[in-house]
């Protein structure tokens, strides 16, 4: 069944036919420099078209900070709105066909309709968000915790919300359940540390017990907030140590905007390669704290950083290499949609320049202690404009050479504002 395209694909292939010249010529020069480095474009162009990314379902609306919320005319009101923006970005942009949904945020009474809402876009559901980070009408409160709570009701219900996300997973055909929690302390002495992580451990081995065969469970770790004193989930370290406590198949997720600013992202996930604990992904980038901004946007050499050791454990076949990618972007100023398409893009740039290194150059020079040209090997791979590869994958995975413009010009998100009527008055966090 071909997919439902949101688009006019008409559109996408008048905009094509406009650019395809351009794009071949240029194809056509980076293929032969990169042969002067002994690199086959051809091969570079394959990974790329296999590359795929999960879409955060929060992440087509407009976010907030405490501040306010300015909502976006035609921006979707519920998971089924969400859907169609995805599709929208698959379909122009061709790396984006799983959805990574939060729960109760994308709840539906009929999660068989969902299921095959989504299919009739040919999106599928990547990995399972829980939320007990905030509080239901007529439920006990997280305001002290959820999963370690001093009060063993709330951890009951903290856990049953995920056994409950296991089993929507299990209905939308998910195969992974992350678990962010933001359990801590606003003061020193509120909490007994050693004791929060004990009951953190003794509340996820019975989450862990109800992973079904063929799913992971994902732990991120966050330094801090909502929590400003401690984190129980904190850091890497944390979060791998309790992995290897609860089990083969719970491993790590890495969200970028979860460190401090000055954290070595790039050696946290070459330790998780090298440990078999790196389950996946959360890209974003920040200047300060978890600014969840676009990624790519603030700081693209952290991003080809990281892709550079998981370009590195791909190439030599690291036992247990399978991280799962996820978007984790809150888009304020921007429409969501050419967010969303960009990073996406961001992404294949940094895994495409990741996969030009040099990589024996790269090793003699490391072998040799030679600082100078170590460097320079990464730097040349990220000098390279690697854009006509990229706009040639999607190209030939069936999308737009330039999403954003083929985006703007079916004029989708005017077409929606008058289809999805909705108060656009900004509402703040602060009361
Ligand atoms: C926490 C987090 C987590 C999600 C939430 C939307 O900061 O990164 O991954 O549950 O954002
Ligand atoms: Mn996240």
């Amino acid at each position: 069944m071909t997919p439902r395209t949101p688009i006019d694909p008409e559109l996408v292939a008048k905009h094509n036919a406009r650019l395809e010249r351009d794009l071949a010529a240029d194809y056509e020069h980076l293929g032969v420099v990169l042969a002067r480095r002994g690199v086959d474009l051809e091969k570079i162009t394959a990974r790329i078209q296999r590359f795929a990314v999960a879409i955060p379902s929060w992440g087509v609306g407009s976010g907030g900070t405490r501040f306010a919320r300015f909502p976006v005319a035609g921006e979707p009101r519920n998971v089924f709105e969400k859907l169609e923006d995805c599709a929208v970005i698959q379909q122009l942009g061709r790396a984006t066909p799983t959805v990574s949904p939060h729960f109760p945020w994308d709840r539906v009474d009929d999660l068989r309709e969902l299921l095959e809402f989504a299919r009739s876009y040919g999106i599928a559901f990547d990995a399972i968000n829980s939320n007990t980070f905030e509080d239901l009408p007529g439920q006990l409160s997280y305001k002290f915790g959820s999963l370690t709570h001093t009060d063993r009701a709330v951890r009951e219900q903290a856990i049953a919300h995920n056994l409950e996300c296991i089993e929507t997973g299990k209905q939308l055909g998910s195969r992974a359940l992350t678990v962010w929690i933001g359990d801590g302390s606003n003061f020193p002495g509120q909490l007994n540390m050693t004791k929060a992580l004990e009951r953190y451990l003794e509340s996820m081995r019975v989450i862990v017990a109800a992973i079904p065969d063929g799913w992971r469970a994902f732990i991120e770790h966050k330094l801090y907030e909502p929590a400003l004193y401690s984190t129980v989930i904190a850091d890497w370290g944390t979060s791998y140590i309790c992995a290897t406590q609860l089990g083969a198949n719970v491993q790590c997720l890495v969200d970028l905007g979860h460190h401090a600013p000055t954290t070595n992202i790039e050696q946290i996930v070459s330790r998780l390669i090298q440990f078999q604990r790196l389950g996946g992904f959360h890209f974003n980038d920040s200047k300060y704290g978890d600014d969840d901004l676009d990624t790519g946007s603030v700081n693209p050499f952290q991003i080809f950083l990281v892709f550079n050791e998981l370009v590195d454990a791909e190439l030599r076949g690291a036992p247990g290499f399978a991280p799962a990618y996820m978007l984790d972007q809150s888009h304020n100023v921007t429409d969501p949609v050419e967010s969303l398409l960009e990073s996406a893009v961001a992404l294949q740039r940094a895994y495409t320049q990741a996969l030009i290194v040099d990589r024996d150059a790269l090793n003699s020079a490391q072998e040799s202690n030679d600082a100078l040209l170590a460097n320079r090997t990464l730097q040349n791979a990220v000098r390279m404009d690697v854009e006509p590869a990229i706009k040639m994958a999607r190209k030939r995975n069936g999308g737009a050479i330039d999403p954003v413009a083929v985006f703007r010009d079916s004029r989708y998100r005017q077409c929606k504002a008058s289809a999805r009527p909705q108060d656009l008055t900004g509402k703040s966090g602060i009361v």
